[in-house]
């Protein structure tokens, strides 16, 4: 029977353990794992005392945002916009080969309203606000690698975390960690994709208050879909739609050719597979369509188990807790 929202007997909610309910918990809701100011040795920028200097600027950008505010624009420096304009051409000339249609839809509106060009790094603000009217998704700064949970209760909230920041000029093709080329390269073409808008809530929702074990398996096979995802064509080859692969022009090469690396998705199997942060991934997975992905990743969630139920109530921006007996 259908979850009601009476009181409950056999569940005690103070046992549950602490998720954002309203949209503005999600200034509660931010823990960076790694990088944020302090850059770990591997990141290219390490020995970069400018560039470490400029990422405290983002840093604070992200650590000051409460919910509400407009997303403070960046004046970007001249070779901050040329590692821009640089990854942009390059990666767009594989899109027209390797990018799924879906993706391709939205990029003349990303032109027209958000400045998509080779001399331009959007700002975030002005695509938070073109994808708020378009799919009702809002862009939230943030200074570094965002931990798992706390980025999957934004998307519940239609919510989704964006670095601003830029990768170090001396590696513009692949960068350890996500910066604004991946977020607006990689990830907001789809999130002006209104079904691929709603999955993303629905996988967000899913998240909310589940057990270490169940987040930690949603976040990988999130990883495996959104951020390194592909589908397999009629001709065999495959065409991508994760966002970790199209921001990085070297590994989108390298994925696309990678032969037996490529592995058909199992939830049950993906689940299990390493996600890798600072060097390709040892394997990558493929769907025979990207609507395939969402399906089996809707029906991973669903699978989760909680003693609650939710219920996103949009003209509150807040989640209603449902008892389940
Ligand atoms: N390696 C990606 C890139 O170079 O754009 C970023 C990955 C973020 C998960
Ligand atoms: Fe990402």
């Amino acid at each position: 029977r259908a979850p009601s929202l009476s009181a409950c007997s056999s569940f005690d909610f103070g046992d549950m353990v602490w998720f954002p309910r309203k949209i503005s918990d999600l200034d509660k809701a931010q823990n960076v794992l790694m990088y944020g100011s302090d850059l770990d040795a591997d990141h290219p920028g390490f020995k970069d005392p400018v560039y470490r200097k400029r990422r405290e600027q983002f840093s604070a950008i992200a650590n000051n945002f409460k919910h509400g505010n407009p997303i403070p624009r960046v004046q970007y420096t001249p070779e901050e916009v040329k590692t821009w304009g640089t990854v942009l051409l390059e990666l767009h000339r594989l899109y027209v080969l390797h990018a799924v249609p879906e993706y391709m839809e939205n990029w003349p509106e990303l032109v027209k309203y958000c400045g998509y060009r080779e001399d331009n790094v959007p700002q975030l603000q002005d695509v938070s606000v073109y994808l708020k009217r378009k799919t009702g998704f809002q862009l939230r700064p943030v200074a570094g690698y965002l931990s798992p949970r706390d980025f999957l209760s934004g998307l519940a909230f239609r919510i989704f975390h964006c670095t601003q920041y830029i990768r170090h000029s001396s590696d513009p093709f692949y960068t350890p960690e996500p910066d604004c080329c991946h977020e607006l390269l990689g990830h907001m073409p789809l999130l002006a994709n209104s079904s691929f808008a709603q999955f993303s809530q629905e996988i967000g929702l899913a998240s909310l208050g589940a057990s270490d074990a169940d987040i930690e398996k949603l976040a990988t096979l999130y990883f495996f879909t959104v951020e390194f995802g592909l589908c397999k064509q009629a001709d065999s080859s495959f065409k991508v739609y994760g966002a970790g692969l199209l921001s990085s022009v070297a590994e989108l090469q390298h994925a696309i050719t990678a032969g037996p690396k490529i592995k058909k998705f199992d939830p049950e199997l993906t689940c299990k597979e390493e996600c890798i942060i600072t060097s390709y991934q040892n394997a990558y997975y493929y769907t025979d369509s990207f609507e395939e992905a969402k399906e089996q990743m809707r029906a991973f969630a669903d699978s989760i188990q909680r003693p609650f139920g939710v219920r996103y109530n949009p003209y509150t921006m807040s989640v209603e807790v449902l008892s389940n007996a």
